[in-house]
């Protein structure tokens, strides 16, 4: 069950966390956790341990989302139950000191790119450094030369991640490893699966869980140590956030890692999500959605935290836009290349993917993989999935919060935008275009491939963007009818708030909400059209997806792909039934909301690189050394404004 609520500020949350206690909670699959979100009265907060021991938990944790609020959890967090135990909760709610109680509903979720056969495990002698194309591309595997993070120029500047802490939210970190010993940062870890300040992972004949241990190697292993590979960033400090081994997900673990030290971690990286089976539509639940926001909005002293979230490993079979995480605008969303520069047979493609960075892939040869740090001091050559490309992106974005501090979640996002590169990246299904302004995107790789170097020079000099506004373009509510063959074409005309305090003429991101339901939700595809011309394909068809009961219910389908456009004018919505059977559906709901500046964003910068561009072409013949697409981006801009 999803929340329908726009995503777009801490009131709307709040006004949702007061809800939560009114609601009836229904669970639609039966699965209850020994779990209880408790609210205890005021002056009641101190005797929370000894009352939740009382009522047979083991303990119970302060939370940080609200006045006297309480995670009550079970001796053996490794249980599950079946039924819910009406007894422990009543006697729990006729206790004078209790205000509220609520269970917690188990879900799932899944982290990416876990294989459990085939893995090789390699013990080296020798780094492993020259195994890793994903940090410098010489050809190496069957690669393609000069494909990668461009890593080599950020480090040739200085910059290192020195002082900047990433949070791995996973199965834990293997913290005793040589390779990570001395980056690991102890203070900013916590284990949310068992409640203790040590996220080791839990020991499994098959390695299970390994996968938040080689996560780290990627962003903070060691560099110069004999031990395994290096870290993107291999003087940034690394925080284990065990929160994935459990046998369920609850909405208090998710927030609970989300909003972990936001003035100590900068960044946190999450390779999970909803089951990539092609058919779930799932996404944050009320607790994370404010932790989230709180995140954007208060961590890091106001600048906001940033989250990387691997955009998912659902393959053609998926749309990542149907995942709540990778879809948020608080998300920097990922997607991966092989080092050829294909795509991933299980990269998923939807408009919310920001940017891209490197897994593994299609190829046999076994040192395509991703090379980092292993469990119990070991090192792989085969780390792979989106999982494996969240923490290179991690690594980057530490590397230009060195290069500038003073980033906001928005700067970083935005750099994303204009420094990443098309480079040789090529997908078989979609091609590359370019949106309004002149930026270059791809459907399944966003702008492209982070590219560290451009990204640390460019946030050297960066200037924070202006304030950000948000203008509900319009909103349409008739009921109408779809079926296979004749698509329905809707338009709203928008002035974007022009002559309000609310105006955005300057896009960032773009939210189309929309209730629609089908005979069959998987051959439902939705393409939405800005004024500017750029469409974004917001939901592709996913053959797996045979729903035909709840359809989509006020779900905010987000597009980059209009990043820096002007939103006025008239933008038309597309949606059909694509497949051999005969569908129909209805939509009831299209809401369009506008996400961005009033003032161009990057006005200073641009004076500035234009006119030294321009004071150099008259000296020598001008080497293109800008970025094609930002120059293009900027000039227009510039003749915008
Ligand atoms: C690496 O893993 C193997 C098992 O695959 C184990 O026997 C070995 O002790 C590990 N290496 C280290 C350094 O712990
Ligand atoms: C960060 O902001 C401070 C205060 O506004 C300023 O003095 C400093 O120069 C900024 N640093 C960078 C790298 O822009
Ligand atoms: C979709 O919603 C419409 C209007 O509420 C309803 O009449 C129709 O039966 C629904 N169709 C499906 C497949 O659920
Ligand atoms: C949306 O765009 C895709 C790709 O261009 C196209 O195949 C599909 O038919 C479009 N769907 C609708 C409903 O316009
Ligand atoms: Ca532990
Ligand atoms: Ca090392
Ligand atoms: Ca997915």
């Amino acid at each position: 069950m999803m929340i329908g609520s726009l995503r777009y500020g801490t009131a709307v949350v709040l006004i949702l966390l007061k809800s939560l206690f009114l609601a009836t909670h229904a669970t639609e699959d039966g699965i209850f956790t020994n779990h209880l979100l408790v609210q205890l009265h005021e002056g009641a907060h101190d005797e929370a341990h000894q009352l939740a021991t009382e009522h047979g938990f083991h303990s119970a944790r302060k939370l940080p989302f609200g006045e006297g609020l309480f995670h009550f959890y079970p001796q053996n967090t490794h249980q599950r139950r079946s039924k819910r135990s009406l007894r422990h909760r009543q006697h729990l709610e006729k206790d004078r000191r209790v205000k509220n109680v609520l269970d917690q509903e188990g879900f799932g979720r899944q982290k990416r790119g876990y294989r459990s056969i085939d893995e090789i495990y390699i013990k080296m002698t020798d780094p492993l450094f020259s195994k890793q194309w994903y940090l410098i591309n010489t050809g190496q595997a069957d690669g393609t030369p000069g494909l990668d993070l461009n890593v080599a120029e950020a480090w040739g500047l200085g910059y290192t991640g020195r002082g900047i802490t990433i949070a791995i939210m996973d199965d834990g970190i293997d913290y005793l490893h040589p390779d990570l010993a001395s980056n690991y940062n102890a203070e900013a870890s916590f284990d949310f699966s068992s409640n203790d300040p040590y996220p080791y992972p839990r020991y499994t004949d098959d390695w299970f869980n390994s996968h938040g241990t080689r996560c780290a190697g990627e962003v903070s292993a060691a560099a110069n140590n004999n031990i395994c590979g290096v870290g993107v960033a291999y003087n940034s400090k690394v925080a284990g956030i065990r929160m994935l081994d459990q046998p369920f997900m609850t909405d208090i673990i998710e927030a609970s890692s989300i909003s972990h030290m936001p003035q100590v971690i900068d960044i946190y990286s999450a390779s999970w999500g909803p089951t990539d089976d092609g058919k779930t539509v799932d996404g944050p639940r009320e607790l994370t959605l404010q932790a989230m926001a709180d995140g954007v909005n208060k961590g890091r002293g106001g600048k906001g935290s940033i989250y990387v979230w691997a955009s998912g490993d659902g393959g053609s079979y998926d749309d990542c836009n149907c995942d709540g995480y990778a879809s948020s605008m608080w998300t920097i969303s990922i997607n991966s290349a092989i080092n050829d520069g294909r795509t991933a047979l299980y990269d998923e493609s939807c408009s919310s993917t920001l940017a891209s960075t490197f897994s593994n892939g299609r190829k046999r040869n076994p040192e395509a993989g991703v090379a980092t740090t292993d469990l119990y001091g070991n090192c792989t050559l085969r780390h792979s999935g989106t999982s494996a490309a969240a923490p290179e992106a991690a690594g980057v974005f530490a590397l230009a919060l060195e290069a500038n501090p003073n980033l906001t979640w928005r700067d970083m996002q935005h750099l994303s935008v204009l420094t990443s590169k098309r480079n040789q990246l090529h997908d078989e299904v979609h091609q590359w275009r370019r949106n309004g302004v002149g930026l270059e995107f791809n459907h399944l790789f966003g702008y492209g491939v982070l590219d560290a170097g451009g990204m640390v020079k460019m946030a050297k000099e960066w200037k924070t963007v202006p304030e950000r506004f948000h203008c509900m373009a319009g909103s349409l509510q008739d009921v109408h009818k779809i079926q296979s063959g004749d698509k329905l074409i809707l338009t709203i005309s928008t002035d974007s708030c022009q002559g309000k305090d609310n105006f955005v003429r300057y896009l960032e991101h773009v939210q189309a909400v929309v209730t629609v339901n089908g005979s069959r939700r998987g051959d439902l595809n939705i393409n939405m059209t800005s004024p500017m011309g750029t469409k974004s394909i917001l939901l592709s068809c996913r053959p797996r997806d045979d729903d035909a009961k709840v359809g989509f219910d006020k779900w905010p389908f987000m597009t980059t792909h209009t990043w820096g456009e002007d939103p006025r004018g008239t933008w038309v919505l597309e949606v059909g039934f694509q497949g051999d059977e005969p569908q129909k559906g209805a939509l009831k709901e299209w809401t369009l909301m506008l996400h961005g500046t009033q003032s161009a964003p990057y006005i200073d910068q641009i004076v500035r690189d234009y006119q030294s561009k321009l004071a150099m072409s008259k000296k020598e013949e001008l080497e293109e050394e800008l970025d094609e697409a930002v120059e293009r981006s900027l000039k227009s801009l510039l003749s915008k404004n």
